[in-house]
This record gives C-alpha cells, structure tokens and sequence, in this order.
C-alpha cells in the first residue's frame, strides 16, 4: 500500500486529494495544525466522508522539527504539500506570516524529505499569482513571473526551491503551476465562494446585497477534483517536472456573478455593490493558462466546464443555508463582512 503525506490535508485541495488517493488504495497521513477548534477544522474531511479514514499527525509547516519529525514516523512514498496562508488579500495584512509559511513552510519540507526521506516523491503547490503582472497574454511553463503580492512572491521563492531541489539533491520534486480552482469546499473568502454564498442568501431572503471589489479582473477557474488529479498523475511520472494546470478559458468576476444569478433565476445587477474596502493594493487583471503540456505529457484534461461548477457551488450554499447540512459544515462568516477582499 503506497503512502502519502499531505500538508494543507484540512484545505480545499487536501480533501479532494485525500479523496483521490484513497480510492486509490494509498495510506493516506495529514499534517494538521493543533487548533482550539479541532472538531470544526476537520470539517471538509467529514463533508467527503473520509475524516476516519486518514491519518491525521499534529504539527506545523514552520516548525522544522514537526516536518522531520512527521517524515521519519510516515517515510511516505508520496509528498503533496498543500499547505499555506493562500489568501491573497490576507497577504498584504499579514506579509510575514504569508513568506514564512508559504515560502519557508515549503522549504522545512524539502528539508525533511532530503534529509528523512530522499526518494519519496515531492508534489509543490505552485500558482498562477507568480504570473501576475502578465508577460504573455496565455501563460505556459516558459512565460516569466512578475509576482504582485507577498503571496505570489512566497509562493515564487517556494517554487524555485523545488526546482533548485530536483535540480541540486536528484530529488522528484515537481511543482503544479495551478491556476484558480473552486468547488463547494472553497473558503468563503474567495469570490467563487463568496459569490454563490451570496446568492444563496439572497435567494433565500436572507440578504439583499454583495458587496464586491474589482468585477474586471478575469481568472481561468477550474474545479478542484479535476486538478487534484493532475496533482497525483504528475507524481507518477518517470522524471519530476512542472505543469500549468488550466482550463484555457477566462473569465471576469462580472460574468461569473451573471452565471451565479442566473443560476437562481436572479439579476446580478439588482444586488451586487462594489465597494473599495474590497480592491487590493495591487490587482492581477487578467489570468489565462495553457494546460497543453499537461495534456500531452500527464493524459490530463479538466473536465468540469465553468458553468457546471458555479451551479454545483450554488446548490451547495443554497443547502447548506436551508440547514440541511447544518453540522456537518465548516464555520463560515457571513459573505461582505471581511475588510479585505
Ligand atoms: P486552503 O486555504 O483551502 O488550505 C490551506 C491549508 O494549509 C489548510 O489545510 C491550512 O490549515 C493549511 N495551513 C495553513 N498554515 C499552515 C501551517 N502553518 N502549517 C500547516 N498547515 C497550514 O487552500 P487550497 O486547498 O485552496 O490550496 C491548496 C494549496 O494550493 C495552497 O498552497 C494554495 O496556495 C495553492 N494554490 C491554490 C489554488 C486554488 O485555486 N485553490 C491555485 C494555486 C495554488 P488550517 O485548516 O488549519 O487553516
Ligand atoms: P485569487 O482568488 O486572489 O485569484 O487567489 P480570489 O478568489 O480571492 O480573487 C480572484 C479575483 O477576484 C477579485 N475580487 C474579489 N476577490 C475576493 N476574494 N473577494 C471579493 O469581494 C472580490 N471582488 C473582486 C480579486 O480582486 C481577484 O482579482 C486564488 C487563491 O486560491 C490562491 O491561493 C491561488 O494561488 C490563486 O487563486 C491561483
């Protein structure tokens, strides 16, 4: 039985992985964070149904100690680490927090596994945001980075350490250039989330109004069952690599709030505010990928379309505000609370 240590196992993405490998037979362990809120940080895992089914380890990215300690008592044959502070706007807030977990985090792990563990597999969780200011209207493996939030920078030191890494110690380290996924387990800050939250609420009679920011910026959204899988296919590959993970298709905040309106039979225009409480010091416009190495080398093709997500997204909130599943979700705060956007 193969085994595999993911960070972040508490996340969006950790989940659906977690998900993915054990229908594929794999041991599956998590790194978690201790938390006051044990019971509730556990939640996307209960949404799945695989909360007992995974091995959850307490410890944190930034904390050498915890990541060797981990990798000696697991030795995985799989590593994916998905952990971060992932929230853009937060990283502007919190600058230091955001390099230490999400860029040092990364490398507290690397050293684990070339330390503990050489030749277990690594899998890094890299991200459009390094292309923000764009270079190139579609972004490949070749297009430069231009970071433009302490986010993006972590997250671009992070993904040059996995290729120095791959580049200095022979070790399988690949990193996945993933562009911005969604799904009914995303947080409910980001504006996929947020939005079919909102709509929700408003069909629901329960709000009357969203509050956004920047409704030109575009984005190449996918689901995120899709791109775990192409997570674990690039781990099976013979040599170690990187891959843009996209849809190749952008499209701005605007439509997707049409799309989500629509959804419930509702006029966007009639509810969404903009509001520059919500705008970042420093916008990524336009995001748009090209998955065509992913397509040819990895067999990976997504295969939820944009509008199909938003519906799943919508029905979800739509339940989750009619109670139904009232304890088996994550805590939330109410959609237009937050400062930051
Ligand atoms: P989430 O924000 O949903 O999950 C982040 C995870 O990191 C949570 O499990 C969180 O734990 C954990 N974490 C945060 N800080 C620490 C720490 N100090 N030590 C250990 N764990 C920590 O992110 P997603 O699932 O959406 O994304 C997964 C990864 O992919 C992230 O690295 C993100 O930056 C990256 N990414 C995401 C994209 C997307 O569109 N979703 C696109 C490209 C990259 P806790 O539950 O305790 O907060
Ligand atoms: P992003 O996702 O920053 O791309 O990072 P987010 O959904 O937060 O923002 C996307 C775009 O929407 C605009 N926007 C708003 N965003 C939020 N959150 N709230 C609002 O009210 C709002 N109004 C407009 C933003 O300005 C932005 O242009 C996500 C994260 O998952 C990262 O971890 C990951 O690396 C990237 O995707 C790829």
């Amino acid at each position: 039985m193969p085994k595999a240590l993911v960070t972040g196992i508490t996340g969006q993405d950790g989940a659906y992985l977690a998900q993915l490998l054990l229908a594929k037979n794999y041991e599956v362990y998590g790194l978690m964070r201790r938390s006051a809120s044990a019971e509730i940080i556990g939640e996307r895992l209960r949404w799945l149904g695989i909360l007992d089914h995974v091995h959850l380890i307490d410890g944190d990215l930034i904390d050498l100690s915890s990541t060797i300690r981990i990798m000696d008592q697991v030795k995985p044959d799989e590593v994916y680490n998905l952990g971060a502070q992932s929230f853009v706007a937060a990283s502007w807030h919190q600058p230091l927090l955001t390099g230490t977990v999400t860029g040092l985090g990364t490398v507290n792990m690397l050293e684990a596994v070339r330390i503990v563990q050489p030749t277990a597999r690594f899998y890094q969780a890299s991200s459009s945001e390094m292309y923000g200011k764009i270079q190139e209207p579609v972004q490949t493996e070749r297009t430069p980075f231009y970071p433009r939030s302490p986010y993006a920078a972590a997250k671009l030191y992070a993904h040059w350490m996995t290729v120095n890494y791959r580049e200095s110690f022979g070790m399988h380290a690949s990193s996945g250039i993933l562009f911005n996924h969604e799904s009914p387990l995303r947080g409910i800050e980001f504006v996929t989330r947020k939005v079919t939250d909102g709509v929700a609420r408003i069909k629901l009679g329960l709000a009357k109004e969203l509050t956004l920011g920047n409704l030109d910026a575009t984005r190449d959204w996918g689901h995120a069952r899709d791109y775990v899988r192409a997570m674990h296919l690039m781990l099976q590959q013979e040599v170690a690599d990187d891959y843009v993970i996209a849809t190749g298709r952008t499209t701005s905040i605007r439509d997707l709030c049409r799309i989500a309106f629509s959804h419930a039979g509702l006029e966007w225009q009639d509810h969404v505010r903009q509001h520059e409480s919500m705008m970042r010091p420093a916008e990524v416009e336009v995001l748009l990928g090209d998955p065509s190495k992913a397509r040819e080398k990895l067999g990976w093709v997504p295969l939820v379309q944009l509008e199909d997500l938003i519906a799943e997204m919508v029905e979800a909130d739509i339940a989750r505000h009619r109670g139904r599943q009232l304890l088996a979700l994550p805590r939330e705060i109410p959609a237009g609370t937050s400062a930051a956007a």
